[in-house]
C-alpha cells in the first residue's frame, strides 16, 4: 500500500515518521514560559513522548477510566448511521489519532473512504497505528501526519476530492481552553471546507466522585502519566527533576467544569534547565492539564461559535459520554 509523508518530519533510516521540525524547541520554549509563570503550568501535549502515549493507552484500559470504553460502545452504535452521510470517496481526517483504535469503529461503518489522515504528535504512536490500519484496511490510503492538531494543514491532494470527515474522539478538545477549542474547530472548518462533516466526542458532566476516580486510579497508572512530563523534561531537555518529589492531584473544578491535574513538590526544591533556575517552594504545583466535561448546550454554543451546526447529539449509558455530528 501506499504512504506519504510530510514536509516538518524528520525520518528515520527505515523510513519512518521521527518528529515535527521543531518541537524539541517549542517543548523548551513552553517549559520556560510555564514554569516562570506565578501559577506554574505546562500544555498537556507534551505527555505524549512515547512512554506518555504507551501510559495513556494502558489509562484507557483501567476500570476507572470510563470516556475510552463508554464512547467506543456509543460510536458502534452512531457509525453506521452517521456514515449513510459520508458520500462516495470520503476522507476522514482524525485529530489527535494515537493508537487508532476507535478509528477501525468508522472505518468498518464506512467501507467506501477513499482515504485516512490522522494527525499526531506522538511519531511512534503514529507510525505504529498507521502500519497496522495499512495492513487491515487494504485499499484505503493512509496519509500519516506527524503534528501539533492545532496547526491544521489541508489533507494533501492524493487524498482526492471526497467530503472531508473530520474525528475528534476521546474528549481531546476539552484539554482546550475555551477560546483555544472555538479557534481549533473554526480552522478545522476553513481546512476541511464546506460540506464537511466533523465527528466530535466529549465527556459529559457527572459526579465529582466518579470523574476523580477516572483521574486518579488506584494503581497508580494516571500519576505515573503525570509525572513522565517530568521524566520526559529530563531525558529531552537535561533538567533536573525529581520526579518522585511530586504528588499526582487530580481535582474537580466545578466553576470551569473541568477535571485538573497538577504535579504538586512535597518540599522546597530548585530545577535547572541549562543556565536557568526555577524554584518550587514546598506544596505548589504545576498545572498539568484542564479536561473539560460538557452537556449538549455547551457542546452547541461550542460548535456555533466556530461557525459548525449541531447536526446530532447522542448520549451513551452512565458513565455517559456523548457524540456530536457537526456540519459546515
Ligand atoms: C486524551 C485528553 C482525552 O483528558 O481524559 C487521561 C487524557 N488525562 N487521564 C483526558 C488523560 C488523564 C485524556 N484525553
Amino acid at each position: 500500500h501506499q504512504r506519504w509523508m510530510f514536509a516538518g518530519v524528520r525520518l528515520a533510516a527505515d523510513g519512518a515518521l521521527i518528529e515535527e521540525t521543531g518541537a524539541h524547541d517549542a517543548f523548551r520554549q513552553d517549559m520556560i514560559d510555564g514554569l516562570s509563570r506565578r501559577v506554574k503550568a505546562l500544555p498537556p501535549k507534551w505527555f505524549y513522548d512515547a512512554e506518555g502515549s504507551r501510559l495513556f493507552e494502558e489509562i484507557t484500559r483501567l476500570p476507572e477510566y470510563y470516556p475510552t470504553r463508554q464512547e467506543a460502545a456509543l460510536l458502534r452504535r452512531v457509525a453506521p448511521k452517521w456514515a449513510g452521510r459520508f458520500g462516495p470517496d470520503a476522507v476522514l481526517v482524525e485529530l489527535g489519532s494515537g493508537a487508532s483504535e476507535k478509528t477501525r469503529i468508522v472505518l468498518d461503518a464506512a467501507r467506501d473512504l477513499a482515504a485516512y489522515v490522522p494527525i499526531d504528535i506522538s511519531a511512534s504512536a503514529l507510525n505504529e497505528a498507521a502500519e497496522r490500519i495499512c495492513a487491515d484496511y487494504p485499499g484505503l490510503k493512509v496519509l500519516p501526519v506527524v503534528g501539533d492538531f492545532e496547526h491544521l494543514s489541508p489533507p494533501p491532494r492524493e487524498a482526492g476530492q471526497g467530503r472531508r470527515i473530520g474525528f475528534f474522539p476521546g474528549s481531546t478538545i476539552g484539554n482546550l481552553m475555551p477560546e483555544a477549542a472555538i479557534a481549533l474547530l473554526r480552522s478545522a472548518r476553513e481546512v476541511l471546507g464546506e460540506g464537511s462533516l466533523f465527528i466530535l466526542g466529549v465527556d459529559l458532566v457527572k459526579s465529582p466522585e466518579v470523574l476523580v476516580a477516572a483521574y486518579d486510579d488506584a494503581q497508580g497508572v494516571t500519576a505515573a502519566f503525570n509525572r513522565n512530563l517530568l521524566v520526559r523534561a529530563n531525558r529531552d531537555l537535561g533538567m533536573d527533576f525529581e520526579p518522585e518529589a511530586f504528588d499526582h492531584v487530580a481535582l474537580w473544578n466545578p466553576e470551569h467544569s473541568r477535571m485538573e491535574m497538577h504535579l504538586k513538590a512535597t518540599r522546597p526544591m530548585t530545577v535547572r534547565l541549562g543556565k536557568l533556575a526555577f524554584r518550587f517552594n514546598a506544596g505548589e504545583t504545576v498545572h498539568t492539564e484542564s479536561s473539560r466535561k460538557f452537556d449538549e448546550a455547551s457542546v452547541k454554543v461550542l460548535a456555533q461559535a466556530a461557525g459548525w451546526g449541531l447536526e446530532a447529539f447522542e448520549v451513551g449509558p452512565d458513565p455517559a459520554v456523548g457524540l456530536a455530528l457537526l456540519v459546515a
